[in-house]
């Protein structure tokens, strides 16, 4: 048994009522919780008086500081992890990116009110150089441009990972466990060759995990979440995802104006001077159609 006063472990992952947690010295211990109806989620802290070594009970979390939300099959919200810090959006040359999904996660970012960047993995396969991708930078966006695979630009990736919990997100192929793999050297994760016919990538984690990268980073690495929910109140919360239509809010003649058919619009004006990137905004506009598509059946 180890005593250790009231430090905090965090969850790691939970199958049904119990799981796994790490400790504050980054020991793994079996958990089960004390009341199954308790709810828990990956990323959770939890204050433990002692930590046995066969089994620990956990009773409550402490309270989170915000959760990661996606639509399950069925089109039900549910809770994917607890108190990020950070969203890590990974891209890659292969996939292919999706614009749509980039912008749509960077929404989730900014509504969690957390720090985004961007990774550009597989830089061995083909150079930075995409404008659609060096546009990120301008709009104040970290992008960490690097390669799992030769180890390239992993200090950039470690500085970014500093005394955060980082939430690795992006399409499925695009590297997530790779780079897991290389932080933690050791304990290896599954990865899987992406399908050589159609270049996509499989599914390969199928649930939701914590490693500790140090004493305070810790990373969360999830199966590709391309239906991770941003949380929106209604259609105007989606301009607050756009730092560059942001900016203009307040200057168009309606005060609700949701910048889309609307007369005498600041955001329009700027993006017919090429101030406002069209694809961006074109994104913006498509985010709202869906939004509205889904809250009004
Ligand atoms: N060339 C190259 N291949 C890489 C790099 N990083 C990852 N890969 C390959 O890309 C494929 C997919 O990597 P994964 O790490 O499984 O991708 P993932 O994002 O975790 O995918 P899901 O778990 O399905 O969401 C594997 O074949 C990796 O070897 C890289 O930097 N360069
Ligand atoms: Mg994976
Ligand atoms: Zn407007």
């Amino acid at each position: 048994m180890k005593e250790s006063n009231q430090s905090v472990s965090r969850i790691a992952n939970i199958y049904g009522n119990h799981g796994l947690l790490i400790d504050s010295d980054n020991q793994t211990h079996k958990f089960m919780l004390k009341n199954s109806k308790t709810k828990l989620y990956v990323g959770d802290c939890i204050e433990t008086n002692e930590i046995l070594d066969e089994l620990t009970l956990i009773d409550k979390p402490k309270k989170r500081i915000n959760v990661v939300e996606r639509f399950d099959k069925l089109g039900k919200k549910q809770i994917v992890a607890a108190n990020v810090t950070q969203l890590l959006i990974v891209i890659a040359p292969e996939p292919e990116p999706n614009f749509l999904l980039l912008d749509k996660l960077l929404l989730v970012s900014e509504l969690m009110k957390n720090q985004a960047s961007i990774i550009y993995n597989k830089n061995d396969l083909s150079h930075l150089e995409d404008n659609r991708i060096l546009k990120y930078q301008k709009l104040g966006y970290k992008l960490i441009n690097m390669s799992a695979k030769t180890n390239n630009n992993f200090d950039a990736l470690n500085d970014q990972l500093m005394s955060q919990t980082s939430f690795l997100v992006g399409q499925s192929g695009v590297g997530k466990s790779t780079i897991t793999n290389m932080l933690l050297n050791n304990q290896k994760l599954k990865t899987k060759a992406l399908s050589s016919k159609t270049n996509k990538g499989r599914h390969t984690t199928s649930t939701t995990s914590l490693y500790q990268i140090n004493s305070k980073s810790y990373l969360i690495d999830t199966p590709g979440v391309e239906n991770l929910h941003p949380a929106i109140e209604n259609s105007q919360d989606i301009q607050l995802g756009f730092k560059e239509i942001k900016m203009h809010l307040g200057n168009c003649k309606y005060r609700d104006c949701i910048h889309i058919s609307e007369p005498f619009c600041s955001v329009k004006d700027h993006v017919s001077k090429n101030e406002i990137e069209t694809s961006r905004y074109e994104n913006y506009k498509k985010l709202v159609v869906d939004y509205k598509k889904t809250s009004n059946p």
